[in-house]
């Protein structure tokens, strides 16, 4: 009899060995795929769920983007080298945090090159377009989109948001500071306010960078990352405005360490289940059994609301989000 239990658990662990399922997975688990990938700007195109997210590694080695995507959060498809500096006569390093949106059945990918750390250097958030998310893209400009500092505020980590108009606006900015423009109908530039100014300075209370925002029940969350992203510390906090302008007043941080789970975790993006009032955050942390701040990985868990609209504070998982395919 234990013979027989001994021969069927070594063709059990046979079985898991040779890569034949037993059990079809029924979680995403975290990370969600493999490789330092940081800054995940999450999207749903045509019933897939994509992720577009920096290469997490030294400056001069972040030349390239890669994507992946997923019909059900569970397998996902690399889709390497979307976007390289080769396509990009003025970027030479740091492509860092994609953002994406599809306008006339094309891709735009918004990104910043270069880490400048004044106007005499060369680099920004530029744009490029393909008739593919996957790509490949090539640059819609030939030169930047913004290319200096204004109101103080680096130009990187940009989001893009489409509000129930038709309006585009660009919200970006690193060193705690955090500008929102108005992208002409092309994405070629911004539109003035009614007071001439192009950007105007929306900074809420301990941002840091990677502002995000969606609007749900005609309100707008605005959300950003606060701390440093190399650290244990950094994370998300948000705001709700009547307005995609704000004033976008901090309510509180709702994503952060969990030192069972990961450290750093932070610079998210939220999709929503079309037709669901379900929710979720994707996010880049650090496994606890790192330290180097490009150790870094890309991760899912659900975004949760109370009766008055207010956001829960993420619970970080090993587990992932179950299995969601869009119908
Ligand atoms: O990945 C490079 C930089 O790290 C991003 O632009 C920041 O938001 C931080 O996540």
């Amino acid at each position: 009899m234990n013979k027989i239990i001994l021969l069927f658990f070594v063709f059990i662990t046979a079985l898991q060995v040779t890569g034949q399922k037993t059990v079809p997975k029924k979680h995403s688990g975290n990370p969600l795929f493999p490789g330092w990938y940081a800054d995940p700007e999450a999207v749903i195109f045509d019933r897939e769920y994509w992720i577009f997210p920096t290469f997490s590694a030294p400056y001069n080695q972040q030349v390239f983007f890669d994507a992946f995507s997923s019909e059900d959060l569970v397998s996902w498809k690399k889709h390497s080298r979307i976007l390289d500096t080769s396509a990009i006569k003025w970027a030479s390093r740091a492509l860092w945090a994609p953002a994406i949106i599809e306008k006339d059945q094309k891709y735009f990918l918004f990104f910043g090159a270069n880490d400048i750390q004044s106007d005499q250097e060369k680099g920004g958030i530029g744009v490029a377009i393909s008739d593919n998310p996957g790509g490949p893209y090539r640059d819609y400009l030939g030169k930047p989109l913004i290319d200096r500092f204004h109101n103080g505020a680096q130009p990187i980590d940009q989001f893009v948001f489409r509000d129930d108009d038709g309006s585009h606006y660009l919200y970006y900015g690193g060193w705690r500071h955090c500008n929102a423009a108005r992208l002409k109908d092309d994405f070629t530039g911004f539109d003035p306010f009614p007071d001439g100014s192009i950007f105007r300075e929306i900074t809420p209370e301990n941002y840091v960078e990677g502002p995000f925002m969606f609007k749900k029940n005609g309100r707008y969350y605005f959300m950003w990352s606060e701390g440093g992203w190399t650290g244990p510390d950094y994370s998300v906090a948000y705001a709700i405005a009547d307005s995609p302008l704000g004033p976008f007043k901090r309510i509180g941080k709702i994503l952060q360490q969990n030192p069972a789970i990961a450290t750093g975790a932070g610079h998210h993006s939220v999709i929503s289940i079309p037709g669901k009032d379900r929710y979720y955050i994707v996010y880049h942390r650090r496994p606890l059994t790192e330290k180097d701040g490009n150790s870094r990985v890309t991760c899912i868990d659900e975004l949760l609301f109370d009766e008055n609209g207010l956001i829960k504070p993420v619970v970080i998982t090993h587990e992932g989000v179950k299995k969601q395919k869009i119908r």
